[in-house]
């Protein structure tokens, strides 16, 4: 095998289109397949398989149209393209027989040229994190180094290796820095700037520059921020959200509820990812835990078993359970479920002379330890309701003393100038923590009543549109519909008023009921409950006056309700 045929025949020399290539360039490889008992004549009867290698190329850094050919017409061609080779590259074609490829019978290599690359661009890949925590302080999950990847591309978008790139910081408050200044790219063009985390809360990127071609002219390029910052938890972004408050869940187990923790930190940024948020819940099952990401995470509520308002059945009586009370109706308030969320955190203060730091005398905030109150919504002065062996309601103890801590006098948090902790701040952490309240309300189920209003106080109302009693029709005023579920709490989410007239123009605030545990000011007298949904009606007559009526369709679809009130004349 070899370049031409007859006398002009080179044994063991391929024939290359073209020898110098620029950066990304191609050329054609030829050889010819001749007979060396035949005067060197182009064997074009048997067949032969040829394979084709090259330096750059089993490096990656060069392609070839195919990886072998084979061929009955005694030649072999194949195109050659750089991606990234640069300098000398060493082209080899082996021979063999199709029926024995473990006997190369000859062998036929080749060189060329690449030029180096044209440096075309700079850019950036990516970071392994895009917080790092203050270096002055422990955070078990956020790191206190990033690494961020650059990659150097020629014209032809190949990597660039063995390319210097130089680093720089946009911001080096408090001390922030880079482990390299300087670094080399590898095989697939890239390098990776190392930056050290400093002692204050701040935003940095990595500005990363090259040299074009010319050696002269500064390609850049700047990385995505990287954020300094504690990535531990704080009370005041703390937030626990119920994506449902009103489900029709008192008489249907299973139902599911969306449970999402926010998590920031004192500087309001997310928490580091990964960071644990912890649940529980009055009633139902309740995921133990979930994980941040970008600051949130979501449990699932589902409910199950007791439901607040059965705490005097017998089967639960033994368990001390508390609950809210439906004030208005002198009922347990059936349904209203306390669910809590907490993470380890900072409690939170005011950095009165912004060094990032708590110091001696600036205000801060001090926090019990965490307790999930089940009867949040009565106005009672003590949060931690007990028998006598003790507390009867969940509290996070965390200091595993098993009694719930009072609100200490110092700074529960991490960042406390060196006088602070000499004073004895920062000594611990605590538990932020956040209470979501959601009503239980029971599916397919609506009770109602018609009121006047004078106004918080409402009277019940007849129904009755002759509302002057002259025994004529010809009234127009407004009421009140009051609605709730058979307990007294809010109809279940989903739940819809509709309202019309025959002879009577109606106007009303229908509409859904409300995403809401439907809680109603205590300053409201004359309802039967505490809870529920109010919608003003207006009539006036319109026509021939006969009747106005009310449609109330339960949010689980099985029920509806029509309401017809007409003037007794
Ligand atoms: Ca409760
Ligand atoms: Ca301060
Ligand atoms: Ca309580
Ligand atoms: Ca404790």
């Amino acid at each position: 095998m070899g370049t031409g045929t007859g006398d002009t025949f080179q044994e063991g020399q391929l024939e290359i289109a073209t020898t110098d290539l620029s950066a990304g360039g191609s050329t054609q490889i030829l050889a010819t397949i001749v007979d060396a008992d035949n005067g060197n004549a182009q064997i074009v009867s048997e067949e032969y398989l040829v394979t084709f290698s090259s330096v750059c190329e089993s490096s990656g850094l060069a392609t070839f149209s195919r990886d072998e050919v084979s061929t009955t017409g005694g030649t072999a061609t194949v195109t050659y393209t750089a991606t990234g080779c640069s300098g000398t590259d060493t082209i080899t074609f082996n021979l063999y027989d199709p029926d024995d490829t473990s006997t190369v019978l000859s062998i036929a290599t080749g060189t060329l040229e690449v030029a180096p690359a044209e440096i075309g661009a700079i850019s950036y890949v990516s970071a392994d994190s895009s917080a790092i925590s203050i270096s002055t302080i422990s955070n078990p999950v956020l790191p206190q180094l990033a690494s961020l990847v650059f990659r150097v591309v020629d014209r032809s978008n190949n990597p660039v290796a063995n390319k210097s790139v130089s680093f720089s910081l946009t911001n080096t408050k408090g001390g922030l820095s880079l482990a390299l200044d300087e670094s080399v790219t590898n095989e697939d063009g890239e390098v990776t700037a190392v930056v050290k985390s400093g002692s204050a809360h701040t935003v940095t990127s990595v500005i990363a520059t090259t040299l074009a071609t010319d050696g002269v002219t500064p390609i850049t390029t700047s990385s995505q921020p990287v954020s300094v910052t504690t990535g531990i938890a704080d009370q005041d972004s703390f937030e626990i959200v119920a994506s449902v408050l009103n489900p029709g869940a008192y008489n249907v187990s299973g139902v599911a509820v969306n449970v999402t923790a926010f998590v920031g930190d004192q500087f309001q940024n997310p928490v580091a990812d990964g960071t644990i948020v912890n649940f529980t819940a009055e009633s139902g099952l309740i995921d133990s835990f979930c994980t941040t990401a970008g600051g949130s995470c979501s449990v699932i509520w589902t409910s199950s078993g007791y439901r607040p308002g059965q705490e005097d059945d017998p089967d639960y009586d033994a368990l001390d359970r508390v609950n809210d009370q439906n004030v208005v109706a002198g009922t347990s308030a059936f349904g209203i479920t306390t669910i809590l969320g907490y993470t380890e955190g900072e409690a939170g203060f005011t950095d009165s002379n912004n060094n990032g730091q708590y110091d001696v005398g600036e205000v801060f905030e001090s926090f019990p330890e965490a307790i999930r109150d089940d009867d949040i919504l009565n106005d009672d002065a003590i949060d931690l309701d007990t028998n006598s062996n003790g507390p009867v309601e969940f509290f996070a103890d965390y200091n595993s003393n098993d009694q719930r801590d009072a609100a200490p006098s110092v700074y529960q948090g991490t960042l406390c100038s060196d006088a602070a902790k000499d004073a004895g701040h920062c000594a611990q952490l605590m538990d932020v923590r956040d209470t979501a309240v959601i009503s239980q309300s029971a599916a397919n189920s609506i009770a109602y009543e018609l009121y006047t209003r004078s106004g918080d106080n409402f009277t019940v109302f007849d129904g009755d549109l002759d509302l002057n009693d002259n025994n004529i029709a010809d009234d127009s005023g407004s009421f009140y519909l009051f609605i709730t579920d058979e307990n007294g709490a809010i109809a279940e989410s989903g739940t819809t008023v509709a309202s019309g007239g025959d002879g009577y123009d109606v106007s009303s605030d229908t509409g859904e009921v409300g995403n809401s545990i439907g809680e109603l000011p205590a300053s409201y007298t004359g309802l039967y409950s505490s809870f529920g949904s109010l919608y003003q009606v207006s009539f006036a007559p319109d026509g021939t006056p006969k009747s106005v009526s009310l449609t109330i369709e339960s949010g689980s679809g099985e029920y509806t309700l029509t309401i017809t009130l007409v003037p007794s004349v």
